[in-house]
């Protein structure tokens, strides 16, 4: 998916006519090796003590070399993660998912000032995959976070872009872990709930709210029924004005829906709830529903048990990511990758037969 998506921005940028000379590239090249060369901003030293320090900019530079692709600065960001990690894991992780539109924005931005006003720091991070939101998707509605967005105990951090959705959720699952070492005690990770990042993100929070619409037609608003199953709430949102009753309605029948579905792992029953972020009802039980459910798991052993499985299952994440990745981005793979596809393209080659070859070649440099 990513591969192809850069094929396409090289291909697609200019368009070249034919018997028209090209300038030589030498400006491409020199930038690349300028940019090849720029090494991180500050020392390991420099960005450790800022994050412990809780300054937002530092963590801001951290994140950016998490998010990026430069080999230096990957090898600082993976340090001061390493550096930080003792300090990480004390924070409550929540997701948040929902349709677009459902009001995800307006609902963080209700809830994020009553935990900031009780004196929490949250900080707010999304999963994002789909690359016309991303940069957009939380910074681009700063109008639906307005206070959120100028409260200092808040930090606010839009989707790291132009990757895969597992090179997503693994650089925002790394972000979590500069956050809690910046001493943000609470963290909200969003995500637009149509598609596989859902997963993702429930993987790594430890409660999962789903807001879903009252009577938008279609009964369970092609939220998949697995999406359904991972929440440990769900709030109707917009329960306000002529809405009210059919939030009320449509709680009824989720409840009722609910019950279809087998027990969660962690023992707890699923909360259905409505509220209006608009008027700020109901923001208040959501919060204190999160709270039982924390004492609920706490209480039974859950909570670590889901930590533990969730620190595996990223464990397997980052070695399946970091294989692919560096496949992906060996040169000669790059170079026989095109010849292979159109072997198989033109049924030459069986796709079985292709794979195995380049993968003996890869193993084999
Ligand atoms: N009546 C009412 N409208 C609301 C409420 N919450 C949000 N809205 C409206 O619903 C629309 C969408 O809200 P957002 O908060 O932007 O929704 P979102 O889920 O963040 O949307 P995307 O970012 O596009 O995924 C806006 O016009 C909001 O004003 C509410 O509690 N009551
Ligand atoms: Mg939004």
């Amino acid at each position: 998916m990513g591969e192809d998506k850069n094929k396409k921005k090289k291909e697609g940028a200019l368009h070249v006519n034919k018997g028209v000379e090209q300038p030589a590239s030498i400006n491409e090249d020199a930038l690349r090796k300028f940019r090849k060369r720029r090494k991180p901003r500050y020392t390991l030293e420099q960005y450790v003590d800022g994050i412990l320090n809780g300054e937002r900019t530092m963590l801001g530079q951290a994140i950016t070399l998490i998010e990026s692709s430069r080999g230096e600065h990957m090898e600082m960001a993976q340090q001061i993660i390493e550096r930080c990690l003792p300090y990480a894991g004390d924070s409550l992780r929540i997701g948040i998912t929902g349709v677009p539109g459902v009001g995800k924005s307006t609902f963080i931005e209700a809830l994020g000032t009553k935990i900031t006003a009780s004196g929490h720091k949250l900080a707010v991070l999304a999963v994002d995959p789909t690359s016309e939101r991303t940069g957009g998707s939380i910074l681009g509605d700063k109008t639906r976070m307005e206070k959120l967005a100028a409260d200092p105990r808040t930090f606010i951090r839009p989707s790291p872009s132009g990757d895969s959705l597992g090179g997503v959720a693994r650089k925002t699952r790394e972000t979590v872990v500069l956050c809690e070492a910046a001493g943000f005690d609470t963290v909200f990770i969003e995500t637009v709930g149509v598609g596989q990042s859902e997963t993702s993100v429930h993987s790594m929070v430890d409660f999962f709210l789903l807001l879903m619409l009252a009577g938008a037609g279609d009964e369970l608003q092609g939220i998949k029924r697995g999406i359904m199953e991972m929440a440990d709430a769900i709030a109707i949102t917009k329960a306000d004005g002529a809405n009210r009753d059919k939030a009320e309605m449509a709680q009824k029948e989720y409840q009722k829906a609910l019950h279809l579905f087998p027990p969660p792992e962690s023992g707890w029953t699923t909360r259905v709830l409505t509220c209006s972020a608009l008027r700020d009802e109901g923001i208040e039980k959501v919060w204190e529903t999160i709270h039982e459910y924390i004492r609920f798991v706490r209480h039974n052993g859950y909570f670590t048990q889901n930590r533990r499985q969730q620190a595996k299952y990223w464990m397997y994440e980052t070695i399946n990511q970091i294989l692919k990745d560096h496949f992906y981005h060996t040169d000669f793979i790059k170079e026989l990758l095109p010849k292979f596809e159109k072997q198989v393209l033109e049924g030459q080659k069986s796709s079985f037969m292709a794979a195995r070859q380049l993968l003996d070649r890869y193993h084999k440099k």
